[in-house]
């Protein structure tokens, strides 16, 4: 036997510790001098468990590494805007962003019943004679909305011109109110002797459905706002989150995936004055400290990164991944996947939709019921719009791009969006909903304007059942089931 391995054995026997024949084996294919060391550790870290054991399953927590094929995580990339990103210019630019917006919503709208006796609003305007209990349907993006005393008044675009319906149902009002501008609505319709009187509103929306779940018990850790160089960056409680991704806890065991969805850095001169409460002062030492961050969580679990309005690269979106300009590192490691927002990847065939979630702001400013508490809410409402920034013109930026990225074309099986810095669940028509919350302390500008966050909670989701647990690193350490 290898000398360094009888040394090993010997350390670990002499302190009560026995090493498992399986665990041995896998030492024997350690680097040379490095055996020592991992014993050390491994012994120390049983000692402390009460353990008297090391057995492969603790050997290869440690090392990051699993040789059992069911555990294996794959990521696979199922849409992404970095490399498709196409601007076009000015007015041009805008028509063909709305014009295929309207496409791609109109295609998913078509699927419903009522779309069989859909009209343009051209030909809607044009039908002169209706008998009085005869309906028509039109879908357009909304362009205009007014409430008066008893009505509402609600205009739509498509292609061929415009319509304009009235509402003077009060529940309709209510789902009226919900609306937001430049998203698609399919309305059905009446005409009265004053014009068109609205029946119904049909959003484009998701089937229900049972989402699809992997073979195997491997977990996704959902994450987002880290915020990495800021002085509110909460440096000590990621680090345990980190920590417990290699310990031998049975489900931390089982990590295959975690998920950042934006605001990875603070970023530099992303709001005045920033550079007062930033630790690192440029974008490249900040990336360069998550990239020390990222080094310390195991090799075997895959780590997926986009960004956020904080993060470098461009404001508008669809954003590209974080430009390699800035980090190399980031891009070379064979454990990290650099993507675009939004974007969508596959863990063992459970789609997870990653968007930042800017619109989230636009949405809880103009639309009544809506809060920041409640971010899931605000993302349902994007999942029956099918599209992840309909607003345009308000305080998210939006490229006039040729093809609209930010319509929801696949259903996802999860929806993951962060930026509140309110850590929430939910489950929409088959869809898990999480809004992973954030790991910066209040920031003297969220408190003047009153944002309160929850952060350093974990969402951790076993892909095969979609049981979530999560995990509060700011207070005490448990597992929570949730
Ligand atoms: O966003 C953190 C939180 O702060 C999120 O709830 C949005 C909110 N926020 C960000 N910028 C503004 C402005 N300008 N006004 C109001 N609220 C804002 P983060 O992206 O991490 O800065
Ligand atoms: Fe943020
Ligand atoms: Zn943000």
């Amino acid at each position: 036997m290898d000398r360094e391995l009888t040394l090993a054995l010997n350390y670990a026997l002499n302190k009560g510790i026995q090493i498992h024949p399986d665990a041995f084996k896998i030492l024997a294919g350690v680097e040379a001098g490095k055996v020592e060391g991992i014993i050390r550790v491994m012994v120390k870290e049983a000692a402390k468990e009460r353990r008297f054991q090391i057995n492969k399953d603790d050997l290869e927590a440690h090392l990051g590494i699993s040789d059992d094929p069911l555990l294996q995580g794959d990521v696979m990339v199922w849409s992404d805007p970095t490399d498709s990103i196409a601007t076009g210019e000015g007015v041009s630019g805008y028509n063909s962003l709305f014009a295929s917006r309207f496409d791609k919503l109109r295609q998913i709208i078509m699927m419903r019943p009522e779309a069989r006796m859909l009209k343009t609003a051209a030909s809607a305007n044009a039908t002169k004679s209706m008998k009085s209990g005869d309906d028509l349907y039109v879908c357009g993006l909304v362009t205009e909305m007014s409430s008066g005393r008893n009505r509402m008044d609600l205009k739509l675009e498509d292609p061929t011109g415009s319509f304009k319906a009235a509402i003077f149902d009060s529940e309709l009002q209510k789902t009226a109110d919900t609306l937001l501008l430049d998203q698609l609505v399919m309305a059905k319709a009446g005409r009265a002797k004053s014009g068109f009187v609205v029946k119904d509103l049909i959003f484009p929306d998701i089937p229900d459905h049972p989402p699809n779940k992997a073979e195997s018990d491997v977990y996704a850790v959902f994450l987002s706002d880290l915020h990495v160089g800021s002085r509110y960056f909460m440096e000590d409680e990621f680090g345990r989150l980190v920590s417990w991704l290699s310990s031998p806890d049975p489900v931390a065991r089982k990590i295959r995936f975690v998920l950042i969805a934006g605001d990875i850095v603070d970023g530099v001169g992303i709001y005045p004055n920033q550079d007062k409460e930033l630790t690192q002062q440029t974008i490249e030492e900040q990336l360069a400290k998550v990239e020390c961050l990222i080094d310390k969580i195991p090799k075997n679990i895959k780590v997926v990164i986009m960004p956020g309005n904080h993060d470098p690269g461009r404001r508008a979106l669809p954003q590209p991944a974080i430009p390699q300009k800035y980090n190399r590192g980031l891009w070379e490691r064979d454990n990290v996947v650099m993507v675009g927002n939004p974007s969508m990847v596959s863990l063992n065939g459970v789609k997870v939709l990653m968007f930042h979630g800017q619109s989230i702001d636009d949405i809880v400013k103009t639309t009544p019921g809506l809060s920041y508490d409640k971010p899931a809410n605000v993302m349902k409402h994007l999942l029956k719009a099918r599209h992840l920034s309909p607003i345009y013109g308000s305080q998210t930026p939006i490229a006039p791009e040729i093809k609209d990225h930010m319509v929801i074309e696949d259903v996802p099986d999860i929806f993951h969006a962060g930026h509140v810095h309110r850590a929430e669940l939910s489950m929409y028509r088959g869809v898990l909903v999480i809004n992973s919350g954030c790991w910066q302390r209040q920031t003297p500008f969220q408190t003047s304007v009153g944002i309160v966050p929850n952060p350093c909670i974990a969402f951790i989701v076993n892909l095969r059942t979609f049981k979530v647990y999560s995990s509060d690193y700011a207070g005490s350490d448990d597992v929570v089931e949730g």
